[in-house]
C-alpha cells in the first residue's frame, strides 16, 4: 500500500519558455514581450515560483549555444525582477547561463543535468542559490529512443544520491538542494508510473521533490491527446503527485493547478 505523505508547503512553478519550439506550447511566448505578459498571468495565477527556460528540453530537441540562451532569458528575468518580487528560476545546464541569469535577478537553479556539465557543479556553489538536481538517462537528443532500466526506482534513487553526495562535495550547503525523478526524461511510460507510485521513497532522499508531470507524452499517449488538450490528464497527475509528497509542481495551468492543488491542501490539514 503506497503511503499518503502530503508536503503542508506545496508550492506552484509556473513555466515559461522563451524557446521557438518548445513542445508543450509551440514556441508561444518567444518574444520578449510576449513571454513578460505570460509570466506575469503566471503570476497573477497565483504561480509560487517562476521557472525560465531558453533551449528547448524536449525529446530529439537540438542543443542552443550559451550566448542564444542568454539572449532569450536574462532580458526576461531583469524586466520580471523590476515588477515582482516572486522567485525567480532557471532552467538550464549551463553554467555561463547560471551565472548571467543570477546576476540579472534570478535565485533558483533548475538543472536537468543535475550540474553534470564541466564546471556546473563549482559556479552553482559560488552562487549560493538552491538547485535542483534532475534525473535523466541519456541527452535529450537520445533519451526517449530505447529507455531501460533493470530497477527504475532504485537506479534512479541511487543516481539522485549520488548527485546530492557530489553538490556537498563542491560545497553547496545541503538546504540549497531540491530533488527531481525527471519525468519522461529516458523514461517510458511504465518507468514514469513506478516513478510517480515511487515519490513516497524518493522523499526519504531527505530533500524537497519537485515534479514536472505536465502536459508530457505520457498523458498524450495513455489519454490519445495532443499537448493543447492534456489539462484534465495533468491535473490528474498533479493531484497524484501531491498525494505523494511532492514539494513544488513544475506546470503551465497555474491556475487550475492551484485550485486542484488547494483541495489537497485541504484534505491534508485533516491528517
Ligand atoms: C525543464 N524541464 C522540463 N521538464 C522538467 C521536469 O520534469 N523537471 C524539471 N526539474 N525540469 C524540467
Amino acid at each position: 500500500m503506497t503511503e499518503l505523505t502530503i508536503s503542508p508547503e506545496i508550492k506552484i512553478m509556473g513555466v515559461v519558455n522563451t524557446t521557438p519550439d518548445s513542445f508543450s506550447d509551440g514556441g508561444k511566448f518567444d518574444s520578449l514581450d510576449k513571454a513578460f505578459a505570460h509570466a506575469q498571468s503566471l503570476i497573477a495565477d497565483g504561480a509560487d515560483i517562476i521557472d525560465i527556460g531558453g533551449e528547448s528540453t524536449r525529446p530529439g530537441a537540438q542543443p542552443v549555444e550559451p550566448e542564444e540562451e542568454i539572449r532569450r532569458t536574462v532580458p526576461l528575468i531583469a524586466a520580471l525582477r523590476e515588477v515582482s518580487a516572486i522567485p525567480i528560476s532557471i532552467d538550464t545546464s549551463k553554467p555561463e547561463v547560471m551565472q548571467a541569469a543570477v546576476a540579472a535577478g534570478a535565485s533558483m537553479i533548475n538543472c536537468i543535468w543535475a550540474l553534470r556539465l564541466d564546471n556546473a557543479l563549482e559556479v552553482a556553489a559560488e552562487l549560493e542559490v538552491p538547485v535542483c538536481l534532475m534525473h535523466m538517462q541519456g541527452t535529450p537528443q537520445t533519451m526517449q529512443q530505447d529507455p531501460r532500466y533493470d530497477d527504475v526506482v532504485g537506479e534512479v534513487s541511487d543516481f539522485l544520491r549520488r548527485r546530492i553526495d557530489a553538490a556537498l562535495a563542491a560545497g553547496i550547503a545541503e538546504e540549497r538542494l531540491l530533488i527531481d525523478p525527471g519525468f519522461g526524461f529516458g523514461k517510458t511510460i511504465e518507468h514514469n508510473l513506478r516513478l510517480l507510485k515511487a515519490l513516497p521513497q524518493l522523499r526519504r532522499l531527505g530533500r524537497p521533490l519537485l515534479v514536472g508531470l505536465s502536459r508530457k507524452k505520457m498523458i498524450g499517449t495513455i489519454l490519445d491527446k495532443p499537448a493543447d488538450q492534456r489539462l484534465y490528464g495533468s491535473l490528474s497527475l498533479a493531484v497524484t503527485a501531491a498525494l505523494l509528497g511532492a514539494d513544488i509542481l513544475r506546470v503551465h495551468d497555474v491556475a487550475e493547478t492551484a485550485d486542484a492543488v488547494g483541495m489537497v491542501r485541504a484534505f491534508g490539514e485533516v491528517f
